[in-house]
């Protein structure tokens, strides 16, 4: 398996032959050393160390996808550097036939896929449960920012799976990050890795390499992570290097004990966003048109519900057309617009409501659960008319 820290010195351009040219004394890791290695500019992320929030008011209207310098970045510990040389990837357990230890080369010898999928955390919009519902769940206190739509690129698992002899009585894989443990007071819950049944591998699950038309970011994932559309955001690991087949269920602490509300949390929730800083200050205008975005793990986005008076009345949201993440596999989010005629100065909340392909909306109170999941309520969002 290759494991590999962020003490390891390859860096991403560095080839095989260069690598071997450097020095093998490698110094530790630094005390304070950076968890995330993209620039994280402030006027596009809220920096948390570990994880980063995107921000919505620096969203360009114009751009359907979301570039990965522009993705909000979850990271249990810090972002491994690997060596796309010598990286394997690891296929084992009861239900395939075969062992195997794939390269990058031999992953990219099967058929090319793209797929867009909205990704997600889940604990996205976490925040709220205090500042709306007025009980505070643990962990990130994220706003609405991490989430975005990316259009991925690589290989069907499925291929993978039935190239090395899956099983037809295997149920379950594990799939296991090559970044360091996650400790967390004191208890060493080994590297992150999360279950899946074999359904959703056999459906449409990726081994993606790249996003944006280009190699994957170190923070998101390089130089292969998994995506299975539509699930929450721990069950695309990033930095792939294993995957365990078996014909009996796998568990890990990720399914267990986090990211489980009765039972192991799967598909994302409906929610909606506005293009618009927190607390926006809007010039007064006769017209004032308002951006915004809604999106499901279910399936595309049917109808969005505005309110620009506190939820007094309400209207349809124009949405705009569909179709741009039409290339490849899968569907991203829905943007749409609403306009402000003639509004009066003074303090007013916006919000907005979306409804899935499956008839799924978002509700008034999001179920309260302790470490914040699923937060999918209409977000009430103040802003003043100058
Ligand atoms: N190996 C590994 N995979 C991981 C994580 C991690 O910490 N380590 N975080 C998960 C969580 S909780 C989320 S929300 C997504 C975030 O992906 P991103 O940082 O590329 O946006 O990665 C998931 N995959
Ligand atoms: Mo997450």
């Amino acid at each position: 398996m290759t494991r590999v820290t962020r003490r390891t010195v390859f860096g991403l351009a560095a080839s095989a032959a260069a690598a071997a040219s450097l020095p093998s004394f490698v110094p530790p890791a630094s005390a304070g050393a950076p968890q995330i290695l993209k620039p994280l500019p402030p006027r596009w992320f809220v920096d948390y160390g570990s994880n980063a929030e995107m921000r919505w008011e620096s969203v360009d209207p114009s751009a359907y996808l979301t570039p990965q310098r522009r993705l909000f970045v979850r990271n249990h510990t810090s972002t491994p550097t690997i060596d796309p040389s010598t990286y394997r990837l690891r296929v084992h357990g009861d239900g395939v036939r075969r062992d195997a230890s794939l390269s990058l080369r031999e992953l990219r010898g099967f058929r090319h896929v793209q797929a867009t999928t909205v990704h997600e955390c889940t604990g996205n919009g976490r925040s709220f449960f205090a500042s709306q519902q007025g009980r505070a769940a643990s962990g990130t206190q994220w706003t609405l920012g991490a989430v975005g739509t990316v259009r991925w690129t690589g290989v069907r698992l499925a291929d993978v799976l039935r190239a090395l002899g899956l099983r037809p009585d295997a149920v379950s894989v594990q799939a296991t990050g090559l970044d360091a443990d996650y400790v967390n007071a004191g208890v060493d819950y080994g590297p992150v890795r999360r279950p899946f049944p074999v359904a959703k591998a056999l459906d449409d699950a990726i081994l993606a390499w790249g996003a944006d038309g280009k190699p994957l970011l170190p923070d998101h994932g390089f130089p292969l992570r998994l995506v299975l559309p539509g699930w929450v955001g721990i069950a695309n690991i990033k930095w792939l290097g294993s995957l365990e087949v078996s014909t009996s269920e796998l568990t890990s602490p990720w399914s267990t004990t986090w990211y489980n509300i009765d039972g192991p949390l799967s598909t994302n929730p409906v929610r909606s966003a506005w293009e618009l800083p927190w607390g926006a200050q809007l010039a007064r205008a006769p017209r004032i048109e308002l951006t915004g975005r809604s999106w499901s793990g279910a399936g595309p986005i049917a109808g969005v519900e505005v309110s620009t008076d506190g939820g007094a009345t309400w209207r349809p949201a124009r949405l705009h057309a569909p179709g741009r993440a039409s290339a490849g596999h899968g569907w991203g989010w829905t943007q749409w617009s609403t306009v402000l005629e003639r509004p009066e100065p003074g303090a007013r909340t916006l919000l907005a409501r979306a409804t899935d392909v499956r008839g799924r909306t978002q509700p008034d109170e999001a179920a309260w659960n302790p470490n914040g999941y699923f937060f999918d309520a209409v977000v009430r969002h103040p802003v003043t008319i100058l």
